[in-house]
């Protein structure tokens, strides 16, 4: 028997936000900045806002709209933050929600129920709270018996949130793991900054893992191998954390914010993801090009097609390498799910793809799936 992905479930929030929406929230916002602060930036003690570009944006990222779980308040230039109501802890808590709804689309593709599952993963950049895990109320809230915790990987938590599920069954620790990526972004995105007020998303996805011996799917894959790796950098790096308090830092400046490095996170992730995937497809003993598909971490075009060049010596196609970031932009570690949920269908048996994820820590993990 084998370790399989027999269901993916995608949810996709309501409310969206474009590019031309975004920028001219964020351009009145930075005039009326500098209009309030005309004196101090004349005499040099403060710097001017510059303004942010539609078209900048779609060229330098390939992002053209974003979803997001609340919109109420983001584009508000008296706030430039989301609103996000306060629920008593009766209630199910924002990301849970989130979670819950992905969960239970990914069951109804596997064609599984609450009894098959044993093992909830709640992975992904942030959880709301340190505890209880958020898989704990998500596995409550489905009724799942066995055991939930939750962990943070950045960019890579759904591939190294799969590896742990595809150990698991291996192991025999579990029969069915279900991994769940509620990328809750926007709270943590400083959309005061115009380098980076535009790159992410909210979403979730979710995945079935199971054995083949009990699987009820008809579109399933069977996990070949996984590779996780990670190498210290702070070129991407937010400082907020369960300590703030206790500095009397402002828990709103940029640092305790997402930012990055962008120009040397694209340099040096590039080469370390191309030579991952490579390094992978190696110790299986498959070739660039038997892959019929490579869903890929959803952060930048421009990165994509220079890791795509440097495998192929040539671009992917889109059919190869799908883009869903100039929609969902970067979603964290959701990206190369939502790819793979939306473009997996016209697999036939033996058909070979990777799932591939690269970002902050840096972290880097892949799985080599084969269509049963
Ligand atoms: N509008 C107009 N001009 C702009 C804008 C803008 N919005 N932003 C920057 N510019 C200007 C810059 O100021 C710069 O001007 P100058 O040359 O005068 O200094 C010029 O445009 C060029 O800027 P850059 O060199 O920065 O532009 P790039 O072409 O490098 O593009 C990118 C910037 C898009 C950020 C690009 O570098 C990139 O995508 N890099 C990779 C980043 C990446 O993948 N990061 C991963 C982060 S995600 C992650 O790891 C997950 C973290 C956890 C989740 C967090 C959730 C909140």
């Amino acid at each position: 028997s084998s370790v399989v992905i027999s269901g993916v479930g995608l949810w996709t929030p309501t409310h969206s936000i474009s590019n031309e929406e975004l920028v001219a929230s964020y351009n009145a916002w930075a005039e009326n900045f500098n209009l309030e602060n005309k004196s101090a930036i004349e005499a040099g003690e403060l710097a001017e806002k510059p303004f942010s570009s539609p078209a900048f944006i779609e060229k330098a990222s390939g992002i053209k709209s974003r979803y997001v779980y609340a919109k109420d308040g983001i584009l508000d230039i008296k706030r430039m933050r989301p609103i996000l109501d306060v629920r008593d802890d009766e209630q199910v808590s924002h990301q849970a929600e989130m979670a819950i709804s992905a969960a239970k689309e990914a069951l109804k593709s596997a064609n599984k129920t609450a009894a098959d599952i044993d093992m909830v993963i709640v992975s992904c950049a942030y959880t709301q709270r340190s505890y209880p895990a958020i898989a704990i109320e998500v596995q409550a809230a489905l009724g799942i018996k066995g055991f939930g915790f939750d962990m943070l990987v950045a960019c890579s938590a759904a591939t190294f949130g799969l590896q742990r599920a595809v150990d698991a069954v291996k192991s025999g620790t579990s029969k069915g793991v279900l991994v769940i990526n509620p990328e809750l972004t926007t709270p943590q995105i400083n959309f005061t900054d115009r380098d980076s007020h535009f790159i992410f998303g909210d979403v979730a996805t979710a995945v079935i893992v199971e054995s083949s011996d009990t699987c009820q799917s008809d579109h399933a894959f069977d996990v070949l191998s996984s590779k996780c790796v990670t190498a210290y950098s702070n070129n991407i790096r937010s400082n907020f954390g369960y300590t703030t308090r206790t500095t009397d830092e402002d828990p709103y400046s940029a640092d305790k914010l997402f930012h990055q490095n962008g120009r040397k996170v694209f340099k040096e992730v590039c080469p370390m993801a191309a030579e991952h995937i490579e390094s992978h497809l190696q110790s299986e003993g498959i070739q660039v090009s038997d892959l019929k598909r490579w869903w890929l971490h959803q952060a930048n075009i421009n990165m994509n097609l220079l890791i795509s060049r440097r495998l192929l010596g040539r671009d992917a196609t889109i059919e190869e390498a799908p883009v869903v970031l100039d929609e969902y932009a970067n979603t964290a570690s959701a990206g190369s799910i939502i790819a793979f949920a939306k473009y997996h269908d016209d697999f036939i048996t033996g058909d070979i793809g990777v799932i591939c994820s690269f970002g902050a820590g840096y972290s880097i993990g892949s799985l080599i799936l084969r269509k049963r």
